[in-house]
């Protein structure tokens, strides 16, 4: 067999993401409408085996998900594979396997499109270097790679806080990647914990992707994106100067934004559920009668993320097990933290 034709195999893996300002909305191919924040959590991952059969034959893709043939998951890994054979002509042919597995539960409040389409974007890069495409720029093209799987997975191929989208705070911000800014984050933010309140499993009445397609016709679009920019500099401002209160202000007001944009969508919808209110207002109580810093983001579904710095872990826990767990679909609540390069 000619060397080139080898089976290339290499195993990755990518952590998840939280966004605080929201990705919701996007323009061509797989940009957003406004610039995003988030940091990669410690241990929401995915991990991937992947190898590469050169062939002559149009690509072929095998995907396991946990050990088993998933092909639902087929449509999305052809339509990321066809937007890198544009770059990359030689993943035209032959056969990619993928055996893929998260270590958090499925449906529960945790993006695993970003951290599955991040491992991913590893693997086919690592893959392609050692079929000799030596790329000088290799962190934005990885991030560039991940973002044309799942556009909150550029957010999550470096560890920390990442901005994705360009904003007049960044010169190098960017909307084809997203950008590491641990460098500027306050120390009270390189450890912040993320507690998930799983309220409730199983498949959204909606998907992201039509949420975001909801957006080009949103009644609210311009306003939209001029408070997401408006969040951005808030959030930027906070992260810098360690200041809890203004970052809860924007966590808050992003979470609360991003559902309120489900429910004024042409047709609206929502995913939230009566629980999540209800946590959310138990949430804020502890909080005024505590003075303990703490507060909450949502993601796309009714899952509630709690947001508090190292100092306070205990009582935080101790007030969610008591107090929000039973609110918990079978108790399921997973304490994450960020995944800081430091901290690793
Ligand atoms: C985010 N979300 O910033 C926002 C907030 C969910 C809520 O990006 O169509 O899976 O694959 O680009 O990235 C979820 O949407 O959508 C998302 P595609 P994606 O994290």
């Amino acid at each position: 067999m000619n060397p080139n034709e080898q089976i290339i195999k290499v195993q990755t893996q990518a952590p998840s993401n939280i966004a605080i300002v929201k990705y919701w909305g996007k323009k061509g191919l797989q940009l957003p409408a406004n610039p995003s924040m988030s940091f990669t959590l410690s241990k929401a991952l995915t991990e991937m085996e992947v190898s590469y059969e050169p062939g002559q034959h149009n690509l072929k893709i095998t995907f396991l998900f946990e050990g088993r043939p998933q092909p639902t998951f087929h449509p999305k890994l052809y339509s990321f594979l066809e937007k890198l054979q544009m770059d990359y002509p030689i993943l035209n042919t032959g056969q990619l396997y993928i055996s893929s597995k998260n270590t958090f539960p499925h449906s529960s409040g945790i993006a695993s499109s970003a951290s599955s389409m991040a491992a991913l974007a590893n693997a086919i890069y690592e893959i392609l270097e050692k079929m000799g495409h030596v790329n000088p720029d290799k962190k934005n093209t990885i991030s560039r790679m991940a973002r044309l799987g799942s556009g909150s997975a550029c957010r999550s191929t470096s560890l920390g806080w990442n901005l994705w989208g360009q904003t007049d705070l960044i010169n190098i911000a960017s909307d084809e990647y997203a950008i590491s800014v641990n460098s500027m984050i306050n120390p009270i933010f390189e450890s912040i914990h993320d507690s998930i309140l799983v309220i409730r499993t199983g498949a959204k009445p909606v998907s992201s992707t039509t949420g975001h397609q909801l957006m080009e016709n949103h009644p609210y679009k311009e306003a939209r994106i001029k408070q997401a920019n408006e969040n951005m500099k808030r959030l930027y401002d906070a992260l810098r100067n360690g200041d809890f209160n203004d970052f809860s202000e924007v966590c808050e007001e992003e979470a609360m934004s991003l559902h309120a944009l489900m429910m004024s969508s042409r047709p609206g919808y929502t995913l939230l559920d009566p629980s999540t209110l209800e946590v959310i207002r138990r949430l804020k109580e502890f909080r005024s009668e505590q003075r303990v810093p703490v507060t909450f983001t949502l993601d796309a579904g009714p899952n509630l993320h709690i947001l508090y710095p190292d100092s306070h872990k205990k009582a935080v826990q101790l007030f969610i097990m008591i107090y929000l767990r039973p609110f918990c679909e079978d108790n399921q609540v997973i304490h994450d933290q960020i995944s800081f390069p430091t901290l690793m």
